[in-house]
């Protein structure tokens, strides 16, 4: 291999790393309203999607009261016995809530997630995030209509925050992640919500720079030691 070919190549894998982090997803998830239908359904869409490491789910709720919680492929409708996450219940009268709940991903193993209102659950309101050909949506949604639901005793593992609002402002977050972009608000400025959504830009933008200036850092020290080594 030739000294320009091989500087190349190590050239091409930090590019793609640097391309991966600064295009961290968020993966938009409706909660209880299938699209075509309309709201008041109990569905998740979609309810089988893949993410990456970093990657933000943000379940948005529409029709009566619903909610997500992380569950185990092995035990559907009851909470993850290690980790996870619940967003709480949450009631909407709107069309779609103001507010939704955002998770940061921090694996690429399997995630089931249920709906932990009664008979929800058992009724197919269930999604996977990266399912297996061992763990499949349909095998758990088939094991879910034998089992009675249960729900963590709050809100853990995500953040409440209102539509379009800057991720990152709550200290359950990974701050790495906090540069996904998020779609315009229809309805923010609900005043339960903890975020500061009035002044999301500017920090986002402060967010945006710093990580930007990072990664520059991080391919030049890159750069320096592929052409060190080569
Ligand atoms: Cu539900």
């Amino acid at each position: 291999m030739s000294f320009s070919t091989f500087s190349l190549s190590k050239l091409a894998l930090v590019a793609a790393a640097f391309v991966s982090q600064v295009t961290a997803t968020t993966v938009r998830i409706d909660v209880s309203t299938d699209g075509d239908a309309g709201p008041t359904r109990l569905v998740f869409t979609p309810n089988t999607t893949t993410a990456a490491v970093g990657d933000v789910l943000e379940y948005h709720y529409h029709g009566a009261t619903h909610s997500v919680a992380m569950s185990d492929f092995d035990s559907p409708c009851n909470p993850a016995k290690t980790g996870g996450f619940f967003s709480g219940v949450f009631s909407t009268v709107a069309e779609e809530n103001p507010n939704v709940f955002r998770v940061t991903v921090n694996s690429t193993d399997p995630i089931f997630y249920y709906c932990t209102v009664a008979g929800h659950c058992q009724a197919g309101m269930a999604g996977v995030v990266n399912p297996t050909s061992d763990q499949t949506l349909v095998a758990y949604k088939a094991n879910a209509k034998s089992t009675t639901s249960s729900a963590p005793a709050g809100v853990f593992g995500g953040e409440v925050v209102a539509a379009g609002a800057d991720s990152g402002s709550s200290s359950s977050s990974t701050p790495s992640s906090s540069t996904t972009s998020a779609p315009s608000a229809s309805g923010a400025g609900s005043a339960t919500t903890t975020s500061s959504a009035p002044s999301a830009t500017e920090t986002e933008k402060k967010n945006g720079a710093a990580t930007l200036t990072a990664s520059l850092v991080t391919i030049l020290g890159a750069i320096g030691a592929a052409v060190l080594m080569a």
